[in-house]
């Protein structure tokens, strides 16, 4: 019997922070799994190091399942964020490894394409209407189907979630948010962000028509009342969906929402079980989960949330900003292209040393994002070149009111 002979967690920063988890077999086969939380990630290095790769020693690389259930069950201390980050890179290298070992990519193993390509959707930003319009045509250009919408609001200053205006062609990414010892702190305004936002969406509807679809991210700032009152004024420009409306932690406070406006509703990038999804999966109070393989226990895990949610006709929209490493996001698309309730997928280029240090199969064309064929996850990992990039703290900001410094959702 083949057994896990070697774990190793990398840290790198090619432009941003990432950590890969590489799983070795004693027959010398290797997986790779994402194990990057933005922020926080020398936190999921100790946890792996210290707790999880000494009992990964040894064991049958095959059993994936019984592998998630021992480092779930066996550590008492069940969810959260790191625990959820570092059991999920296991999960996802076991994938890779059983990919390999059967010559497979994984998602032939996770019953094969329900779909040619996944959609995706690119974020398209601007300081103001006329700079928001040429990011647009940026992504229309790149062949992106799909696009969120991210603006400056009058009155604010740096408004997370919108790039530097964008030169034509550029790649561009907001994050890492400016590296210093400790985060940068943004201003927020929700009746300033209440009263702009519908006019942007106006003026893209009548500038790009509406068979384009649109998404837009609250990024969790808005109580249920100010998301009811947002999702209602968002109803003539039909929204493929709004984002993270409220505060993720408070499952009903979507029924508030979700009773006033038929704007589609997302959440769950900061979610990491099924629990965190619990009551808006059988309350039907969402129409698509947002979680990232990366945080949410891997492939394994996030299938099965899929699966619940398919019985009550809610649909994938992946995590996939560029703080998912490729390792990340590749998992997300062999899953995408796998489950029969895929709705669409967040995609943001990563920057070309990324690419480098992990070189990928997956592409991108015609708006449709696809694993590629290779067997496993179709991602390697250059550890030599990854070791030149030095790991930089980065936090992501802090969010302030303008009117007088209270820390505020986000
Ligand atoms: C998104 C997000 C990201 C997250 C970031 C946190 O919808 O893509 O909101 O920008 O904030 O990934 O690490
Ligand atoms: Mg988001």
């Amino acid at each position: 019997m083949s057994t896990i002979e070697r774990a190793e967690v990398f840290v790198t920063s090619p432009g941003r922070n990432f950590v890969t988890l590489k799983i070795t077999t004693s027959d010398g086969v290797t997986g790779l799994g994402d194990a990057t939380l933005n922020g926080r990630e020398l936190s999921v290095v100790a946890y792996l190091n210290e707790h999880i790769i000494p009992m990964l020693i040894g064991r049958d690389p095959q059993n994936i399942e019984d592998t998630w259930q021992y480092l779930y069950r066996g550590a008492y201390w069940r969810r959260g964020p790191v625990t959820m980050a570092a059991i999920a890179a296991v999960d996802v290298a076991l994938w890779d490894i059983k990919g390999k070992i059967t010559g497979q990519p994984v998602y032939q193993l996770l019953g094969g394409a329900s779909r040619t390509g996944a959609l995706a959707y690119g974020h398209a930003s601007g300081s103001d209407i006329p700079s928001l319009f040429t990011s647009i045509q940026n992504h229309l250009d790149q062949g992106f189907k799909a696009i969120r919408i991210q603006t400056a609001v009058p009155g604010l200053g740096q408004v997370y979630g919108v790039a530097s205006d964008q030169a034509p062609g550029q790649r561009y990414d907001y994050e890492p948010a400016k590296r210093s010892a400790v985060p940068v702190e943004e201003e927020w305004d929700t009746t300033a962000y209440l009263n702009h936002l519908p006019s942007v969406f106006a003026a893209v509807r009548e500038k790009f028509g509406y068979e384009l679809p649109l998404l837009h991210d609250g990024h969790h700032r808005m109580t249920p009342n100010q998301a009811a009152i947002l999702g209602k004024s968002l109803e003539p420009y039909k929204l493929f969906w709004l984002e993270d409306c409220t505060p993720g932690e408070n499952q009903e406070a979507l029924r508030r929402v979700r009773s006033q406006t038929t704007t589609p509703l997302a959440i769950g990038e900061v979610f990491n079980t099924v629990f965190d999804y619990q009551t808006l999966i059988t309350e039907q109070l969402i129409d698509y989960v947002r979680s990232a393989v990366t945080h949410t226990g891997g492939i394994s895990a996030l299938k099965k949330i899929m699966d619940f949610a398919a019985i009550y006709q809610i649909k994938s929209g992946f995590h996939g900003p560029t703080d998912i490493s490729p390792v990340g996001m590749a998992a997300a698309l062999h899953l995408d292209i796998a489950i029969h309730n895929f709705g669409i997928q967040e995609y943001m280029k990563h920057s070309a040393d990324t690419l480098e240090v992990f070189e990928t199969s997956y592409t991108f064309e015609n708006g449709l994002l696809h694993p590629g064929t290779n067997p496993g996850l179709g991602v390697e990992y250059n550890e030599e070149l990854a070791a030149s990039f030095e790991y930089t703290p980065a936090y992501l900001p802090v969010n302030r009111l303008k009117l007088d410094g209270t820390i505020h959702d986000w």
